[in-house]
């Protein structure tokens, strides 16, 4: 990895890239993969690369579903495992969630690399590697139809970070509930999903994992009414909404700016 100096301004964002090289070298993230973090990495600018508050109010239902829901899967992909594999660890045995590996770009050897890295930072059991993967979700052609029938397949909630629009309507179809995790409110999954957090992962789950331990002493009632008086349509055009008036006030910034 090479060394970002800590007073560089944008070292937080220089040191998540680093992570997703060091993902892509270690064959765990694709090279589409560096691309789709670019795009996000866009996105990321036009919130001002913070947990806005409609993200907030988006994790809070999307914990809500994850710990009343009978049986939640968190899908995880190459870049999803590079940069939060330890929190995805932890909000699964928080909210009892299992964990599987479902690839875009599927080999067996990323399969088994990502499956590896979830291990190491504490996962129990990793689905959706090899044999395991042993469903097909009808009418997708990409290899993110191959689910396993202990995972994904018998899910009634699916987490789907950094997910593509096809599958996640496919999900749908099949009656499950899923929530995205993807900073491009304007994206296929970002629409069809039931709940969406407008957020950079690398923010967003350990910010689920804290909102978890917060809210796993609530009732049912309590968990209820919060996910009741959720409206993803709602949030995701206030999100554009705030995208836009962010971007207007910073026109009207530059104008009296000598830089
Ligand atoms: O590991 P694989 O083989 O499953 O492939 C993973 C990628 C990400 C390449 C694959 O799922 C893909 O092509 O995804 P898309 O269709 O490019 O969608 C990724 C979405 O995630 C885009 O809308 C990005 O803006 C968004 N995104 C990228 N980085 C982040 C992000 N959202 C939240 N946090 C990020 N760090």
């Amino acid at each position: 990895m090479n060394t970002i100096p800590r007073d560089h301004p944008r070292y937080w964002s220089l040191m998540i890239r680093e992570k997703i090289v060091e993902g892509f070298k270690n064959g765990v993230v694709v090279l589409q993969g560096v691309i789709a973090h670019g795009r996000g990495e866009c996105f990321d600018y036009l919130i001002g690369e913070e947990t806005i508050p409609q993200a907030y109010e988006a994790i809070k239902a999307a914990v809500a579903t994850l710990l009343l829901a009978d049986y939640p899967v968190i899908s995880v992909n190459g870049n999803v495992a590079t940069l939060v594999s330890r929190e995805v660890v932890e909000l699964s045995s928080i909210v009892g969630a299992k964990i599987e590996v479902n690839l875009f770009y599927r080999s067996r050897d990323r399969e088994e690399a990502i499956k590896d890295l979830l291990i190491e930072n504490g996962a129990k059991e990793v689905l959706g590697v090899g044999e395991d993967a042993d469903r097909v979700i009808p009418e997708i052609s990409s290899e993110r139809r191959r689910v396993s029938s202990r995972g994904i397949y018998k899910a009634d909630v699916v987490l789907i970070p950094l997910e593509d629009g096809d599958r996640a309507e496919a999900l749908k179809r099949l009656g499950k509930k899923t929530i995205a995790i993807d900073l491009n409110p304007l994206s296929r999954t970002s629409r069809v999903s039931d709940i969406t957090i407008v957020d950079n992962i690398v923010r967003a789950m350990p910010l689920m994992v804290k909102v978890a331990r917060e809210m796993s002493g609530m009732s049912r009632d309590e968990l209820y009414k919060i996910v009741q008086s959720y409206d993803n349509k709602r949030i995701l055009s206030d999100v554009i909404k705030y995208i836009a008036d962010r971007l207007v006030k910073l026109a009207e910034e530059s104008l009296s700016n000598d830089i």
